[in-house]
């Protein structure tokens, strides 16, 4: 096979960046390790940054998210009974859309085969070869068969566990981490939202997170040590521990119902330098994880692909290098300010295992600063609808 650009990973970065390319005119095959269905079945990101929404809107597939998505003007943050409201759409003029990441992943697929695009399925053992030069080509296999696909561009789209950036040599990457000692026990159900608008609380009894899906789908987040399991939080369990974490009214007037979902995820940050080698484009979770705290993971993977698809379509249709050579510090440039943004709302809002009771005070301290500055309203309402692209 021969194509333009190779994306591996048909992830929502992998499929946004080759619905963006193929409209364009430029030819895409995206090599993809599960099902369509495993993919389709994770239950991950439910925020939308306003960039996000109007390059999905840009790239045809924000027909669905326009219809059922719900644009919301603010989110509460709160500390045992204090709620502080953030209204992004008086400080900064913009919304964010509630609109699963599931759904995005759907749009796009749906999107990919109304085009024709290639998408090759449950492929194994995917190697990039000579990613350092003009010439890449890529190798996997599929049902016991070796292929093997030529192309100009490689796009690592494959998130943290892919082989896009472990085939830049060691001794060349920078990797800067944080690993956070708590994960996020999430829970989907299908009742009602406890409140209108996210909720991002910090308690005595650590961090919660109320937020939903639709008007009868809630997606809902407790703070758990990372040696809990799954299995030892029953839903009961579950509730219980939500209601603690949230204010008091809020959570007696919740409607609880049974899980239609459980997981545990750690937290971490984590960047790789850098983002390109020779032909090879890092993008997404294959360079760089934040914790959930800032709804920055996906919207961060959507801002990486902008910069790529406008890069890769200069190079292919007007032979303009300069995109490629600038993407890697438009990128990181944005990434670490989302590093930091959502590093700040986790160490604001989450109880570190042995911290020391000045620590407690500082969370209360932000957070009744927030309850009573605008402009510390406005920089966190800035961040949280997206930085511009
Ligand atoms: P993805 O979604 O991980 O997709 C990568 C795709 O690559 C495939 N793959 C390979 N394909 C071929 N060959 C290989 N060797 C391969 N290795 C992997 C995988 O099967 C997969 O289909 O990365 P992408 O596209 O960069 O998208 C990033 C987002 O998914 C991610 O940033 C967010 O989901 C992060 N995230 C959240 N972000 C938010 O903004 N808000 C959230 O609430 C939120 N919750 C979450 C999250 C991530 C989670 N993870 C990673 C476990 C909750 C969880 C649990
Ligand atoms: C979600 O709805 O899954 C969600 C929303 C906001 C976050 C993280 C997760 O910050």
């Amino acid at each position: 096979m021969k194509t333009e650009v190779v994306i591996i990973g048909g992830g929502p970065s992998g499929l946004l960046l080759s619905q963006l390319l193929n409209r364009a005119g430029v030819d895409t095959v995206i090599l993809e390790r599960t099902s369509r269905a495993r993919v389709l079945a994770r239950i991950r990101a439910g925020v939308l940054e306003d960039g996000t929404v109007n390059l999905l809107r840009e790239a045809g597939v924000g027909d669905r998210m326009d219809r059922e998505g719900q644009p919301h003007e603010g989110c509460y943050l709160t500390d045992d009974d204090l709620m502080v409201r953030i209204n992004f759409y008086e400080l900064t003029g913009k919304k964010v859309m509630v609109y699963g990441q599931t759904e995005v992943t759907a749009d796009l697929y749906d999107a990919q085969d109304a085009i024709g695009t290639t998408i090759v399925h449950e492929v194994e053992g995917v190697v990039i070869q000579d990613a350092a030069t003009t010439a890449p080509y890529v190798e996997y296999t599929k049902d016991g068969v070796l292929h093997r696909v030529d192309c100009r561009f490689v796009a690592g789209c494959d998130g943290f566990h892919g082989v896009s950036r472990q085939t830049i040599p060691a001794e060349k990457r920078d990797e800067f981490e944080r690993v956070y000692p708590f994960g996020w026990l999430g829970v989907l159900s299908r009742t009602p939202p406890a409140n209108h608008e996210l909720i991002y609380a910090n308690s005595r009894h650590g961090f919660a997170l109320a937020s939903m899906r639709n008007e009868n789908l809630c997606r809902y987040y407790v703070q758990v040590p990372l040696t809990d399991k799954v299995e030892e939080w029953s839903d009961d369990r579950f509730w219980e521990a939500l209601k603690m974490r949230l204010p008091h009214e809020t959570a007696q007037n919740m409607i609880t119902g049974p899980s239609i979902e459980k997981s545990i995820a750690p937290l971490r940050s984590f960047v790789s330098e850098p983002l390109r080698w020779g032909s090879l484009f890092l993008v997404g979770d294959s360079a760089h994880i934040v914790p959930p705290t800032g709804a920055k993971g996906l919207n961060l993977a959507v801002s990486d692909v902008y910069y790529l698809h406008d890069a890769l379509i200069a190079a292919l249709k007007k032979n303009n290098m300069s995109g490629v050579e600038s993407y890697a510090d438009r990128a990181l440039a944005r990434i670490w300010k989302a590093m930091r943004f959502s590093w700040q709302m986790t160490t604001m809002l989450h109880q570190f295992d042995g911290e020391d009771s000045f620590a407690a005070q500082m969370r209360k301290a932000t957070l009744s600063h927030l309850s009573q500055s605008e402009t510390a309203r406005r920089d966190l309402a800035e961040n949280y609808i997206g930085l511009p692209f």
